[in-house]
């Protein structure tokens, strides 16, 4: 790597030609780009460079709730209902969690392992690797790169329990936050962080006791209130439905989206 940051033809060639595997699929290349974005590697971003940012436009989903909500048993749902409508999927589990014990990293990993032997399906952890500030940039660099390779549908899972997690969430479309029944007093403080920027709340775990009293609990707060139970697929339909409606309100050029998915900034930043 550090002998291509010092050879500017070797780096200028190697950017364009991984930013080709890219634009071609070839699932290595997007997993090498990612790494470099996430290493800070200067090709990394010269190959970004070479990716129009408007050329693919994904649904770009973010998953996010506290700990052991279901977060990643719904994604594994979700992959298998945007496959059965043709997309190509990939998944960005960003783990805040230690990068020593990696725990979170291994459990996202089991439970959607099924997917694994699916070439149109990209799943991927992301870590903070020690710079906090840097994982809503990292991923939205990353969001750029599987743009390149054609994934329709990226859905990005957190644990929104932190600001560096709550900004993640800036780089997407559509929030979707997952709750589970019986919260009782968390719900008040949630309401001051996930469910603010929440576009679409998930009660998973409709199967347990409770989940009436959460669901009314929400209605009076969100507008869009979903119930599933993750690990039968029940509701999955809905949950589609309703982010294929939130979706579409979205305007592909509006200065919000810009903004939000830091488009501007990138193109100002690149090279002429
Ligand atoms: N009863 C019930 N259990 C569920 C449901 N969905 C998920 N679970 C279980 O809840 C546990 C946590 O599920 P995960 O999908 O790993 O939750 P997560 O939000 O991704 O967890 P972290 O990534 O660790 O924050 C697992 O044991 C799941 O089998 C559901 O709808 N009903
Ligand atoms: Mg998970």
């Amino acid at each position: 790597m550090t002998q291509g940051t010092t050879d500017r033809s070797f780096f200028t060639h190697n950017a364009a030609e991984l930013a080709k595997q890219v634009q071609d699929g070839e699932v290595r290349a997007v997993a090498r780009v990612i790494s470099l974005l996430e290493n800070r590697d200067p090709i990394g971003a010269a190959v970004l460079t070479h990716l129009s940012p408007s050329m693919n436009r994904a649904f770009v989903i973010g998953i996010t709730g506290y700990p052991g909500t279901g977060k990643s048993t719904l994604i594994d749902q979700l992959i298998i209902a945007y496959r059965r409508l043709g997309q190509k999927v990939g998944v960005l589990a960003v783990d805040t969690s230690s990068p020593v014990t990696g725990g979170a990293v291994l459990g996202d990993r089991i439970r959607m392992q099924r997917h694994t032997d699916d070439p149109q399906v990209y799943i991927r952890s992301m870590a903070t690797r020690g710079h906090q500030g840097g994982l809503a940039a990292a991923t939205r660099q990353a969001i750029r790169v599987l743009e390149g390779a054609a994934y329709g549908v990226i859905l990005i899972e957190t644990v929104g329990v932190g600001q560096n997690e709550l900004d993640v969430m800036h780089v997407v479309h559509t929030v979707v936050a997952v709750v589970a029944p019986g919260l009782g007093d968390d719900i008040q403080a949630m309401k001051a962080g996930l469910l603010e920027i929440a576009d679409i709340v998930v009660v998973n775990k409709g199967d347990r006791e409770g989940a009436d009293a959460t669901l009314r609990d929400l209605r009076e707060w969100c507008k869009t209130v979903i119930r599933t139970v993750a690990v039968k697929g029940e509701g999955i339909a809905g949950l589609i439905a309703v982010i294929a409606e939130h979706e579409r309100w979205r305007d592909l050029d509006s200065p919000e989206l810009h903004k939000r998915r830091g488009l501007s900034i990138d193109l100002g930043t690149r090279a002429g």
